[in-house]
């Protein structure tokens, strides 16, 4: 259980406003809680005084009380307009762990933002983006990883990292934590007794044991950090730039990518003027997919500032598809332009296009991963994807991940790590004072990561990433 009390105290790096508010859990606060543009809105309300503002804007045939509550039920907003159902669902079995209730009324701007004005008319306080789900984790609800879990539902670009987000949700991430944190506290105790009594012969875990038990969290540890580049490709998503020269179809292959006709194709080089990006799914990773103007050497101004432009995203990718013209008299040469334009530095595919137009029974090596198709023809597709997809993981990846951990996990899981080797070794070496100090240090990295230690920076990150009424 997070501590309401303790999580008050911390919660200091809000800018003035909103912090004041999410500071304050007392208040009962309410919001939209669906997009624009649906057929339903709901309106939730939160907090001690939710039932008794329920039923001061709205009625029905049974007024709203322990004796019904989860129940819906028919009635009117006393103001007047279209029938609206409302549901009270008591605390602290709710999303909030807080009182809620909720009104449900037709969709449409007007008709939701009537009721929410009604509501707050009636007492209730605006929620700030991430106040619900705020108290949800400072009433014990969910730890932070189930927290960050309800945002990355929200943004999930692809199934699989809507599944990811799924499993943290119900807890996966946070048992892992915290296994490795109990865990450690238990070897901190032991360290602990032996410096406040260093003379008593109690029942002490042999030293070896101990250091047998900090090598085995060290493991843990490690296990999760693999899972930190599935993490972070699911939840940011990937950059990856077509680029190559004039006229082999990069435009296409965005096109072809993206299933719909977003670029421009024409048979003039030169087509592409500016990047074009667009969000795409591929092979279940999400992707920023760049198309850039072809590289080649004269051109006119805003071709050459389109150029500069394609240079400067092949810098910021993290995957190159180099588009190569398989049909073209001199494949070499189409090789050789190729590394002229492109350093080995980063994760590069070579792919020749229109191999149904091919002059040469064979095509060249070009040094880097190849692969070859025809998007006129939509063959050799599947294996170009194949090869995509062992770039980005770096190996063949049918499933998704159970537990994958974000950038913010890593580099605390990263801290972690750089204390327990020498935990160990103090430990060993029988300096308990010492280990106790690199034990509490990688404790208090593991809390930050389910929000036991977490300082306001990192809840002002975590919160401010929600909309209004999550
Ligand atoms: N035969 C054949 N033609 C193709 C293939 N893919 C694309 N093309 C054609 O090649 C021409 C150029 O395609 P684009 O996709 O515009 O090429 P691009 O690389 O974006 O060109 P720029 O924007 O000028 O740099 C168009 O006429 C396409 O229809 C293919 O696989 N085979
Ligand atoms: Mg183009």
């Amino acid at each position: 259980m997070y501590c309401a009390s303790k999580l008050l105290i911390i919660y200091l790096g809000i800018n003035d406003n909103r912090r004041r508010n999410f500071m304050n859990t007392v208040d009962t606060i309410a919001a939209i809680s669906t997009g624009t543009g649906g057929a339903i809105s709901i309106i939730r309300i939160s907090g001690g005084k939710a039932l008794e503002l329920l039923n001061s804007v709205w009625k029905g045939r049974e007024t709203h009380g322990k004796h019904n509550s989860r129940k819906m039920i028919l009635g009117k907003m006393i103001s007047g307009g279209e029938p609206v159902l409302a549901v009270y669902m008591p605390g602290p079995n709710s999303y909030t762990g807080d009182d809620i209730a909720e009104i449900h009324c037709h969709g449409g701007s007007l008709s939701a933002k009537n009721a929410l004005e009604k509501v707050l008319s009636a007492g209730a306080r605006s929620a700030e983006p991430g106040e619900f789900t705020y108290r949800a984790f400072i009433n014990g609800k969910m730890d932070l990883t189930q927290a960050e879990a309800v945002a990355d539902i929200i943004s999930a670009h692809s199934e699989m990292a809507l599944r990811l987000a799924e499993k943290q949700i119900s807890g996966l991430l946070k048992n892992s934590v915290d296994e490795i944190r109990n865990g450690l506290v238990n070897i901190l105790a032991e360290c602990e007794s032996r410096m406040d009594f260093p003379e008593e012969n109690l029942d002490w875990t042999d030293k070896n044991t101990l250091s047998e038990m900090i090598r085995d969290s060290r493991g843990k540890t490690e296990k999760l950090l693999l899972s930190r580049k599935e993490g972070i490709v699911l939840r940011e998503g990937i950059r990856v730039v077509i680029a190559g020269k004039p006229n082999v179809g990069k435009s296409s292959l965005m096109n072809l990518l993206l299933g719909f006709d977003r670029a421009i194709v024409t048979k003039i080089p030169g087509t592409t003027r500016d990047t074009l990006e667009e969000f795409a799914n591929i092979r279940n990773i999400p992707v920023r997919l760049i198309d850039t103007a072809g590289i080649r050497e004269a051109g006119d101004i805003i071709e050459n500032m389109g150029i500069n432009r394609s240079r400067a995203v092949i810098r910021e990718a993290q995957i190159v598809v180099w588009m190569l013209d398989a049909s073209s008299e001199n494949p070499e040469d189409e090789s050789a332009d190729m590394t002229k334009h492109i350093g080995n530095e980063k994760n590069i595919i070579a792919l020749w296009n229109k191999i149904d137009m091919m002059k040469n029974s064979s095509l060249p090596d070009t040094g880097f991963t190849s692969a070859s198709i025809s998007i006129k023809n939509n063959s050799g597709m599947d294996s170009f994807l194949d090869i995509f997809e062992k770039t980005v993981w770096g190996y063949p990846h049918a499933q998704g991940p159970e537990v994958a951990v974000s950038s913010r996990h890593a580099s605390l899981l990263d801290e972690v790590l750089k204390e327990l080797p020498e935990a160990a070794e103090k430990v060993l070496s029988e300096d308990w004072e010492l280990a106790a100090s690199n034990l509490r240090s990688a404790v208090n990295a593991l809390g930050k990561i389910t929000g036991q230690t977490a300082d306001p920076d990192i809840l002002e990150n975590i919160f401010s990433r929600f909309c209004i009424g999550k």
